[in-house]
């Protein structure tokens, strides 16, 4: 069936997520028979390019997926609640990139490289969830660690870039960093804080356990990817001015034997990372060089030395490709490959 094509709708278009994925749909010729740019009522009428072709945005509805084999969704939480079932009910399946779904029982939670096999549960509801970007970008390296060597607990700081929280975000720290140079006057109006020049302790709202929902989704989701809820996962979450690439500290503690030249060996032959640890001459995962490419960076592997079995590692991606948009369409490829049969 290498011919099939399908009907795909991309649902939050215009942000910063959508746009990417419209991207990545082009870059790797996502097998299309049609496509459908939807966004809010706001954006209605305003053209997007696929493959040089001008493409008129729709407002997104009730009705939208008829006839739709494949809805990419990224227009936040309460959108993909409310539109999802019924786009699923429709016969179409949905891959979301919001939090929405990912912790419904019934709703697979997918990273290609780790758990492919968990797809085939879309037929439950029609729905397919994408991991938060933070959890992506975790378990893609430490899967195979954790297969070798029995994860027992991660401890993990995140420096997260702005674009997680799309467009308006990336608008103020540009917009911040400019005043701040001019000697204005600026305003904070995505984060609490000015984000320029400053690290922000503090992603998504604070839950009663006085943790934030990011760094408890980093918790959660791992578990339910690894299918493992024994392993600990501890996380902080931290906001900081860097517009594309999220980085994270990660030190694990495992049940058997590891060390640092091992861990290296095993990631330089792990299908979606790249080892960056050449320290002598300063190579090591930075975001600038993680944006606008697929790749989990890996780098500064180190022995923990206060503790038996202990390794700690610096890990960045790109948290709108790999962390969102890659991602989604990666899923939506398995999709079109293991389960749908198109025309
Ligand atoms: O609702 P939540 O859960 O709090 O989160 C929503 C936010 O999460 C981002 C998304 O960023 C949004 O700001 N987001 C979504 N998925 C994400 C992910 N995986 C994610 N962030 C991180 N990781 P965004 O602004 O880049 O993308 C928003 C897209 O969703 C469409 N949308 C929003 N509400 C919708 C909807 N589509 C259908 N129905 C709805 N009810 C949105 O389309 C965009 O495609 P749009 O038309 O609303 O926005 C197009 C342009 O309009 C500007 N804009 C935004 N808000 C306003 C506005 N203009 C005027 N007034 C506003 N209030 C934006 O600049 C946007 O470019
Ligand atoms: O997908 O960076 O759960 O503000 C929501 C918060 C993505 C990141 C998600 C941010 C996250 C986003």
């Amino acid at each position: 069936m290498t011919d099939s094509r399908f009907n795909i709708a991309v649902a939050g278009a215009t942000g910063a997520v959508g746009n990417q994925m419209i991207s990545c749909l082009e870059e790797r010729n996502f097998p299309i028979k049609s496509i459908k740019f939807l966004a809010s009522s706001r954006s209605v009428g305003r053209k997007l390019k696929y493959k040089g072709r001008d493409i008129a945005v729709e407002e997104l509805t009730e009705t939208s997926f008829k006839g739709i084999d494949i809805a990419l969704f990224s227009a936040g939480g309460g959108t993909s609640e409310k539109f999802a079932p019924f786009a699923a009910n429709d016969g179409c399946v949905v891959v979301d990139n919001s939090s929405a779904w990912r912790m419904d029982p019934e709703v697979p939670l997918v990273v290609p490289e780790v758990n492919p096999h968990a797809v085939a549960q879309y037929r439950n509801k029609g729905i397919i969830a994408n991991p938060n970007c933070s959890t992506i970008q975790l378990v893609v390296p430490l899967h195979p660690l954790h297969q070798k060597y029995g994860i027992k607990r991660i401890v993990v700081s995140t420096y997260q870039a702005v674009s997680g929280t799309g467009k308006k975000a990336i608008d103020e720290l540009d917009s911040q960093t400019r005043a701040i140079l001019n000697f204005k006057k600026h305003e904070n109006k995505v984060y609490p804080h000015t984000i320029a020049f400053n690290c922000l302790p503090h992603i998504d709202v604070f839950l009663e356990n006085g943790y934030t929902k990011e760094e408890m989704k980093m918790v959660h989701e791992t578990r339910k990817i690894f299918e493992d809820d024994t392993i600990g996962v501890t996380a902080t979450t931290v906001r900081v001015p860097v517009f594309f690439g999220h980085s994270e500290s990660i030190n694990i503690e495992t049940i058997k034997n590891v060390s640092a030249i091992e861990v290296r060996a095993l990631l330089e032959r792990t299908s979606g990372v790249k080892v960056v640890d050449d320290p002598e001459n300063n190579r090591y995962p930075l975001a600038i060089d993680a944006a606008g490419q697929d790749l989990t960076l890996v780098g500064r592997i180190r022995d923990d030395e206060s503790i038996e079995n202990g390794i700690n590692m610096w890990v960045v991606a790109d948290n709108i490709r790999k962390g969102a948009a890659t991602n989604a369409v990666q899923i939506a490829e398995i999709l079109t490959k293991e389960y749908l049969s198109g025309e």
